[in-house]
């Protein structure tokens, strides 16, 4: 399977690892005035020189109950570290479900979207139509603020997948090539721990969409709640959930943990074929 992404081509033969750079006021300031930025990018370079694919850029936090910023608030703090990688070797994502975000990422120079609204909103849908970035669409219930509520599916796995389909349809129709898209189950957005469980153990079934499967599950509540580990310990949970979900038909795994990753996934790829 292939994936474009801007002037990036993978070949999703073997898995891929997106590191996850947070560009937020808690994740990198040291109190100057470039703190956030400076931070960010020496994260980021760090990331890449551990074996990061792709770096996702965040602004905005989309963690359960995470207040939202302004358009100028999130552009303010990704739009100079999109500016300080624009040169590095590695194709650059922008997580972000804000059109304009979106619009000012792209001219200056991501080569995909990460947008967990899965481009329902049209401007959304026609800022990637119109460039030549790859883009994920992932599946959430309800939004950061109240998604951990009350989830309630009848089937999971179907409605997610029917979702999915449905999202990989209209980015078609839209002009947003196969080969530029790729679907994400939404790990944690308006899911109990039940549901998680059964989207990972089933998430081969995802393939059946016929495009690459992106899983993110570093450092989640739910390996929290199953290792009983806080955050910052839960890097053998996260490395552990990474290998399954790609020996489950995972082509990318966005994760923190980059270095680790990567040497976990040099362990699976020497003894696995090409992924199913
Ligand atoms: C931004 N973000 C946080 N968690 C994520 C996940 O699981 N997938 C994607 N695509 N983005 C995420």
């Amino acid at each position: 399977m292939q994936l474009s992404c801007g002037s990036f081509q993978f070949d999703l033969s073997r898995p891929i690892v997106m590191g996850i750079v947070n560009v937020t006021p808690d994740s990198f300031s040291d109190g100057g005035l470039h703190g956030h930025r400076d931070g960010a990018i020496a994260h980021a370079l760090q990331l890449i020189n551990e074996g990061a694919d792709i770096i996702d850029i965040g602004g905005e936090s989309t963690r359960p109950g995470a207040s939202p910023v302004s358009v100028q608030e999130e552009l303010d703090r990704v739009l100079p570290v999109i500016e300080g990688l624009r040169d590095s070797s590695v194709a650059i994502s922008i997580d972000t479900f804000k059109p304009e975000v979106m619009i000012q990422a792209i001219a200056a120079g991501v080569h995909m979207v990460n947008d967990i609204n899965a481009l329902q909103d049209a401007q959304a849908m026609k800022a990637v139509a119109q460039s030549r970035v790859a883009v994920c669409l992932m599946h959430k219930q309800g939004n950061p603020l109240t998604m951990q509520l009350l989830p309630d599916y009848t089937d999971v796995v179907d409605e997610v997948s029917h979702f999915l389909r449905a999202r990989i349809n209209a980015a078609e129709a839209a002009g947003i090539e196969r080969q530029r898209i790729v679907v994400d189950p939404g790990f944690g957005f308006g899911k109990t721990l039940e549901h998680n469980l059964a989207l990972l153990r089933e998430l081969i079934k995802f393939k059946e969409l016929g495009v690459p499967v992106l899983a993110g599950l570093s450092r989640k509540s739910m390996l929290g709640a199953l290792s009983g580990q806080d955050a910052q310990h839960r890097m053998p949970a996260s490395i552990a959930a990474a290998l399954i979900a790609v020996q489950r038909g995972a082509s990318i795994v966005r994760v923190h943990d980059v270095r680790a990753t990567v040497d976990a996934l040099k362990i699976w790829n020497a003894i696995s074929g090409e992924i199913q």
